[in-house]
């Protein structure tokens, strides 16, 4: 015990994969051992969520985190000083009584999580146990059995491309992979195969915030053909080997009843859009779609769920904001049947953990996910494992923000993997009922 008793909380800045300074916050304890973590940062980012404080001004473009820092090394190095770190509840709790204020806008929800993250990973150092094993004991989850199924971007848009197609994130899930290492694989093949469709067909432009593939596309469907055309040059079958997945981000293009797709010249009411989406998921393989309608349009989301929720996933992202309280309101009103789950938009790791416990008990789905501003930190593929998580969004498969998430991965399915498969067992078919 006092062996966790921590003696120094320190925060310093260093950089995101978007070129803008973020928190890195180290916990030393008493007798030596050390954990750190990075906050990442949302782009597309819901009102509901924990405030990325900012300096605003001139400096950094106006993103310095000089006030999230300070409040590490100063008020919260204070608090923590002597707390024990593997009472991760009750330092949490600490903090959000010291912050005050009901969106964590006072120290930051940045200064927040990286703090919350950094004194989960010191835990598992005092035990001596990597952060995703620590994470299962502390929540009584005896041995963690399988990696998270990925969700991989092929193509970036939205707020993620300069609004290049309205459509934030077009992914690919590989439903049929019989292993993580295997999901990889087949997913990097597909990367590979629409990349070259798309230099052959002149519609390369670059790569999107999360290393997808930033499209020169007329039409929003224009992606949905090309990502099918890619499954099948990679030599698997759409639908059964690898199906596609949606981020809408809805909010970025839509609101207060109108949907305004500025790629494909058409503005929509909620229910022509839905009917839209409900049009492509008929024509499409796809199996998940995430934040199909904004934020504030809940009749819509109940609607769509309603129509579409018994054959694919519909998961609540800016919707749902990693909250406890607004999950299970989702719940009772029928909005949703999946959440993804995202420590910083909730700010603590406790609170991530209510999050994820109030979505296994209203039975939906849940996807631990990165953010498009991101570091090389990789706690979430640690939370994803220990918790149990059935599903993994960190954006693409290439730059080394993303691929030191999969990488992970495939460290710790070496080391949970039972004989001679090293690859990564993924979760029972029974967790992802919408694979067709
Ligand atoms: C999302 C994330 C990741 P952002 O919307 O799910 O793709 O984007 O971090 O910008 O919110
Ligand atoms: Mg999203």
């Amino acid at each position: 015990m006092s062996n966790s008793k921590i003696k120094s909380t320190r925060a310093r800045r260093v950089w995101d994969s978007r070129g803008r300074p973020t928190v890195e916050v180290e916990i030393t304890l008493r007798y030596g051992a050390t954990g750190r973590a990075i906050a990442p940062a949302g782009a597309s980012v819901g009102t509901g969520e924990a405030l990325d404080l900012r300096d605003g001004g001139k400096a950094f473009g106006g993103f310095g985190v000089e006030t999230a820092i300070d409040a590490v090394n100063g008020e919260i190095a204070g608090l923590l000083k002597g707390r024990v770190a593997t009472d991760q509840a009750a330092i949490d709790k600490a903090l959000i009584a010291l912050d005050g204020t009901a969106n964590k806008s006072r120290l930051g929800g940045n200064a927040l999580i990286a703090t919350s993250l950094a004194c989960a990973h010191a835990g598992a150092a005092s035990e001596r146990l990597p952060l995703w094993r620590y994470l299962a004991t502390s929540a009584g989850i005896e041995e963690p059995k399988y990696l998270p199924l990925p969700e991989v971007q092929i193509f970036g848009g939205g707020v993620h491309a300069g609004g290049r197609v309205d459509i934030q994130d077009f992914m690919v899930i590989a439903t049929g992979a019989a292993s993580f290492a295997q999901a990889l694989e087949w997913t990097a093949d597909v990367y590979r195969a629409a990349g070259q469709l798309m230099a052959d067909d002149g519609k390369l432009q670059g790569v999107a915030d999360e290393g997808g593939f930033w499209p020169a596309f007329e039409r929003n469907e224009e992606a949905l053909e090309t990502l099918v055309r890619a499954i099948e040059a990679a030599g698997l079958e759409p639908g059964r080997d690898m199906a596609i997945s949606l981020d809408l981000a809805a909010s970025e293009f839509g609101g207060k009843g109108k949907y305004k797709l500025i790629r494909d010249g058409r503005e929509l009411n909620s229910d022509d859009w839905s009917g839209q989406l409900v049009d492509w998921i008929e024509r499409y393989p796809i199996v998940s779609v995430e934040d199909p309608l904004a934020e504030g349009d809940k009749e819509g989301m109940v609607r769509f769920t309603w129509a579409v929720g018994k054959k694919v996933q519909v998961v609540g992202d800016d919707f749902l904001v990693t909250g406890a309280e607004r999950i299970r309101a989702a719940a009772r009103d029928g909005a949703c049947n999946a959440v993804l789950i995202k420590p910083n938009q909730a700010g603590t790791l406790t609170e991530t953990k209510a999050a994820l416990d109030a979505a296994t008990k209203a039975g939906f789905g849940a996807i631990v996910s990165a953010r498009s501003g991101e570091t090389e930190d990789t706690s979430i593929v640690h939370l994803g494992v220990g918790w149990g998580i059935t599903q993994l969004k960190v954006g693409s498969i290439t730059r080394g923000e993303r691929t030191a998430k999969w990488n992970e991965g495939l460290r710790i399915a070496e080391a949970i993997s039972e004989d001679d498969d090293k690859d990564g067992p993924l979760p029972p078919v029974s967790a992802f009922p919408w694979a067709r």
